[in-house]
């Protein structure tokens, strides 16, 4: 049993920092990490096409100065390797490895109420005890598998876009077949295309997607930012979505036609989440919603030469925004390959996948590979997974059953001094995700600074400002747009899981500002023993 003072679970670049912030204030920690390797999700998805889709100068560390202008991303978007090479850089520069088990799933966590520790087990057999115990564990990182009637009986090979092999796989000259068009598969269809002899993609639902129009950052534009990095920040961490791109300065509903379309081309030119953060209404006016989607199912029609493919490839059963936007290179174009073609499986659901590919109502599909780009236990997966234990041996997985409650997304009513690192309630995935999580990390580890200066042996979220919290986040998203998907924002993609919208909807300039307020008048909301 080895003794710490904060175990950290995850060293992806929420734990990294964690690791990072908590020696700063001379804390023992240790981070226990699944893989064999630093970097969380970009350490698991390697399939080909896996990028970022905030641009890279701004999806990266900004709390080391000396960092951010030694390190020189080569590309607008870093592929998945640019990162985790970035990532191992990190590690090694701050000298974090020491501190991480790697390859150590942990299995449990219990709080001892008397002795005021958490008891973390793990699959190697390897026991902690902590005072602290900080869940970095990820928002994207358990696979879903989805439950396809006869999924086992497929002869060929089965990869998922979150569990790449690390060799990687080569399609050249192989029958591909891929279920999932959000982000990943969008990413990936493209090089799938490139390779194999035939793709055939199996679109349940169509998606909205942007061109990232991504290539090298010119040496002028890398210059600008890095003269001008602090500042940059300073506006990133006072937006909406934690990036420094210009937001919300145009409503869609308050411009002339000829406007609206000039706005909308030159979004769209411009790439990426753009074409959304630019418009101030278009995730709460339906009306101003639908004339963004029906620019973008235009395009969808002008870039595909088959008519039919085409309308299947637009999006009309949600909202624009409200799943995930996608940021893709030549995916709409890859529908114009002679080697792909394209199922619409809600038309023609699947029945089964059988030894040699998969049966729809209406045909027989074959193919050597199946790949399932069909995402993840989005948010809480992580942690519902693990059997977390709080006072009087509450199981976390239990109390979240009809939803997460967490106050700020951080901490959780009977489980005390335990933190959660972008959980839900916390702008996580609608932010910056690295901005997103620096921000968690150093609020954790101001309040711990806190808890120690001042001898407190337990921190708790109150259950009343939790409960308030949890309500504030639901209304909030309630008058948006984007509980109108069938979204793993909103749990939908997981069956049984509770139906509750997950991330905060008002904003990390919002959200950071009231963290901050807290933590300067004393932490109400929560029990400081
Ligand atoms: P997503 O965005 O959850 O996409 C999963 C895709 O898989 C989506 O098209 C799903 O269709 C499809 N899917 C899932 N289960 C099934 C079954 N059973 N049958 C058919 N199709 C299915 O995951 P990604 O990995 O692409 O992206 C996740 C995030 O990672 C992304 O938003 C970025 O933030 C990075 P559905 O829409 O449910 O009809």
């Amino acid at each position: 049993m080895q003794d710490r003072d904060v175990i950290v679970v995850g060293a992806g670049f929420a734990g990294m920092y964690m690791l990072h912030s908590l020696r700063r204030l001379g804390l023992a920690t240790t981070v226990i990490e699944r893989g064999s390797g630093v970097g969380g999700t970009w350490f698991w998805n390697r399939y080909p096409g896996a990028r970022c889709d905030v641009e890279s100068m701004s999806y990266s560390y900004s709390f080391s100065e000396e960092l951010q202008q030694e390190w020189v991303w080569p590309h607008r978007y870093a592929t998945q390797p640019e990162i985790l090479c970035y990532a191992n850089h990190v590690a090694d520069r701050f000298d974090l490895r020491r501190d991480i088990v790697f390859d150590t799933a942990v299995t449990a966590a219990e709080y001892d109420d008397l002795e005021k520790r958490w008891t973390i087990n793990t699959g190697t057999g390897e026991t902690f005890r902590a005072r602290y115990l900080v869940m970095a564990t990820g928002c994207l990182s358990v696979p879903k598998v989805p439950d396809l009637p006869g999924l086992g009986n497929f002869r060929g090979r089965v990869l998922h876009t979150a569990d790449w092999p690390r060799e990687g796989y080569d399609f050249t000259d192989q029958t591909v077949g891929i279920v999932g068009t959000g982000s990943s598969g969008i990413q990936s269809i493209p090089l799938i295309a490139r390779d194999a002899k035939h793709l055939t993609v199996f679109q349940r639902t169509a998606n909205y997607s942007i061109p990232a129009w991504n290539g090298p950052i010119p040496q002028k534009r890398e210059s600008e930012i890095k003269l001008n990095y602090r500042a940059l920040r300073q506006k990133s961490r006072g937006s909406y979505a934690g990036d420094y791109a210009d937001e919300y300065y145009v409503s869609i509903l308050e411009l002339s036609p000829e406007e609206r379309e000039e706005q909308f081309e030159r979004r769209w030119q411009e790439g990426g989440f753009n074409y959304q953060y630019a418009f101030a209404d278009a995730m709460v006016s339906e009306q101003a919603n639908e004339l963004a989607a029906e620019f973008v199912r235009n395009k969808i029609r002008a870039i595909v030469k088959d008519p039919q493919a085409a309308e299947i490839l637009c999006p009309k059963d949600h909202p624009f925004g409200a799943k995930r936007l996608c940021v893709d290179t030549q995916y709409y174009e890859t529908y114009n390959r002679d080697n792909v073609s394209l199922v619409d499986i809600k038309a023609d659901p699947i029945i089964e996948i059988t030894e040699t590919g998969l049966r729809t109502g209406q045909a027989e599909h074959h193919f050597e590979v199946l790949v399932l780009a069909t995402g993840f236990d989005a948010m809480t997966g992580a942690l519902t997974r693990i059997d977390i234990r709080g006072r009087h041996g509450v199981l976390l997985r239990e109390r979240w059953r009809d939803g997460p409650q967490a106050y700020l997304g951080v901490a959780v009513t009977e489980f005390p001094n335990m933190f959660v690192i972008t959980g839900p309630g916390s702008p996580s995935v609608l932010a910056n995700m690295i901005l997103a999580c620096e921000q968690h990390v150093e609020w954790i580890a101001q309040l711990i600074e806190h808890a120690e200066e001042n001898a407190l042996t337990a921190v708790e979220a109150d259950p009343e400002a939790q409960e308030q919290w949890a309500r504030q986040v639901t209304e909030s998203a309630g008058k948006t747009l984007y509980v109108k998907a069938n979204s793993w924002y909103l749990g939908a993609n997981v069956p049984g899981k509770a139906r509750v919208f997950m991330p905060y909807v008002d904003g990390f300039q919002v959200y950071s500002q009231t963290c901050d307020d807290i933590a300067k008048t004393g932490y109400p909301g929560f029990h400081l023993r």
